[in-house]
This record gives structure tokens, sequence and C-alpha cells, in this order.
């Protein structure tokens, strides 16, 4: 059932032992508003944990908090007044889903949320990042945003608008992160955080721009992740945006080898809805940032990928 913020606002005030979690794969938007929703939640004086199912990029361990994500057990079985999914739909927080025995409550902002398996979703497209939709139903909550939260929220703001870049940075948008900076966030610091690489990283980013192939005629350029450079590297976190400024270029696409039958497809745009694409994979996302999981060979996926994209641009 799609509720209204004041009500998932509500759905917070009344539970008392709540668990956060979001999705695999986790970046600085998934991490951001879940460390912040928690320390909200104990100034509200809640009982809560947070699960996210996956390995944290290094980038984001500086952020308060950041020591009480813990990852599901296989054994454990928890039971919850309530379990706040954030930043993603059911099928992508891992062990966590059936770990947990709760009311759901979904807040996101992917506009290709479909609300499955959960009691209530609060979902706002039109949000930047789900940053921005905590930022907004904390005025629900009587909480002061301290300079921990407000950093936490910033880096979810800053991280998912690629640094107030995007398409999805509206004046909302905007307007949260000057509130966060009121009470103490300083955007250079948390910038040098984000954009921090290993050499190990930048190593496998020179390597994989070497791969760069464009495609009809020019309107979609591809990068790809093989398996060596894949072992090479911890995170691939930004490597797509670097290819996406090309002239004349709509569509920028990574293709990342997980495992010998796994693939993963990121996408950006200027003008095509990538997000429709994604979800034909059986992926999901925003209209110009999307990504999916193709599970064969790294040379069938390349060509499932480009024939998808042709396909969405004709
Ligand atoms: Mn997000």
């Amino acid at each position: 059932m799609q509720i209204e913020l004041r009500e998932a606002a509500a759905k917070l005030k009344s539970a008392q032992k709540i668990i956060v979690t979001a999705h695999i794969n986790p970046d600085g938007d998934a991490i951001g508003s879940s460390l912040a929703l928690v320390q909200i939640l104990k100034l509200m004086h809640k009982d809560v944990r947070i699960f996210i199912d996956d390995v944290l990029p290094p980038n984001f361990m500086i952020l308060p908090f950041v020591d009480n994500i813990e990852r599901p057990n296989d054994n454990d079985r928890l039971t919850a007044d309530l379990l706040i999914i954030l930043d993603t739909q059911t099928d992508r927080i891992g062990r966590v889903f059936n770990m947990v025995e709760a009311p759901i409550l979904n807040i996101d902002h992917h506009v290709t949320n479909t609300g499955a398996n959960v009691d209530y979703l609060y979902l706002d497209p039109n949000a930047a990042a789900t940053c921005e939709i905590i930022f907004n139903i904390s005025k629900y909550l009587d909480v002061e945003l301290t300079m921990n939260i407000a950093r936490c929220l910033y880096t979810g703001l800053a991280t998912d608008t690629g640094f107030f870049n995007y398409a999805n940075t509206k004046s909302s948008t905007m307007r949260a992160a000057a509130a966060l900076i009121d009470a103490g966030v300083k955007p250079n610091e948390i910038a040098e955080q984000m954009e921090r690489k290993s050499l190990a990283d930048f190593k496998g980013l020179v390597e994989t721009l070497k791969t760069m192939q464009l495609f009809y005629d020019g309107k979609v350029v591809g990068i790809f992740v093989n398996e060596e450079i894949a072992k090479s590297v911890d995170s691939t976190e930004g490597f797509i945006d670097l290819i996406r400024v090309i002239d004349g270029v709509d569509v920028a696409f990574l293709l990342t080898c997980k495992s010998e039958n796994l693939c993963r497809v990121s996408m950006r745009s200027k003008t095509v809805d990538v997000s429709k694409i994604a979800r034909s994979l059986g992926g999901g996302g925003h209209i110009r940032a999307a990504g999916c999981s193709i599970k064969t060979s790294f040379e069938e996926a390349k060509q499932i990928i480009v024939d998808a994209i042709g396909e969405a641009i004709n």
C-alpha cells in the first residue's frame, strides 16, 4: 500500500523495535540514508539495528555510526515492529529479507519500485536521493539534525546527484543540502572522501578506459571490466561518469564481470530512458541512471546489452 510521508513518519513513531536495511552493492545514498535514519531513530529512543548484506566500500567508512552496520548471519531469525527498507525494493536486500519477520515500510525514490512484498511504500521518484526523503521525513519527527546526521544525508545527496550535476538535482535538493551545510557539513571534506581511490582501483580505471567501444554511430559508448580487471579492483564507482561526457554520446554503459556467469550493467543517459532498458532485463533505476544483472557469460552479456540499448535508441 502506497502511503504519504506523514503516514510513514507515524509508522516510525509508533514502532519501538526497528530494523533498517538498504540494498546490496551499497552506495552513498543507501549507506547515508540508513545511517542517518538510525541516528534519528536513536534520538527518538527507539531500539534499532541496521543490517546491510554486503561489504561496504572503503570511502564510506568515515561516516558516523558506520561501525553499527551488521551483516546478517544465515541462522539468525529476528522479529521487530518494523523493517525499513531504504533506496531499493525487497529483491535487493540479500539475506535480510528472510532473516527478519516484521511489517515492512519501504522508503525509496526509484521510479521502477513496484512495492512488491511490502506492507507500506513511500515512493517519491522526484526526490534526488533517499537521503532527500529522510531529510524531509525528519521534519515530522521533532528531531534536530545533528552534524553527524547531516553528514550522512549530505553524502547520499551528493553521490546520487553526481555532486549536484545530474538532472535529478532540483531546487529542493539544493535547499536540503544548504540546510545540511548549516548543520555543520563541510562539502569539500565529503567530496574529498567520496572521490578518493586506491591506487589499484585507479589502475583498474586506466585499464577499463582502454576497453572503450562506440556503437550506433557514436550514440552509445561502453567500457568493460573483464574478469582480469574485476579481480584487480575493489570498486568501479565513478568509472561510467568519465565516458558519459563524450560528444554525441547519449547512452553510456559499464559492463562488469561479477563471476563466470554473472555480469552487472550500469547505464547513464542524456535523453534515453535507461530505466526502461534496465527493467526489460530484470533491473531498475532512474530515467537517466539505471542498472541490471545479466546471468550469462561476459561476451553474451555484451551482445544482450548492446542490442537492448540499440532497440531503445532507434
Ligand atoms: Mn538512491
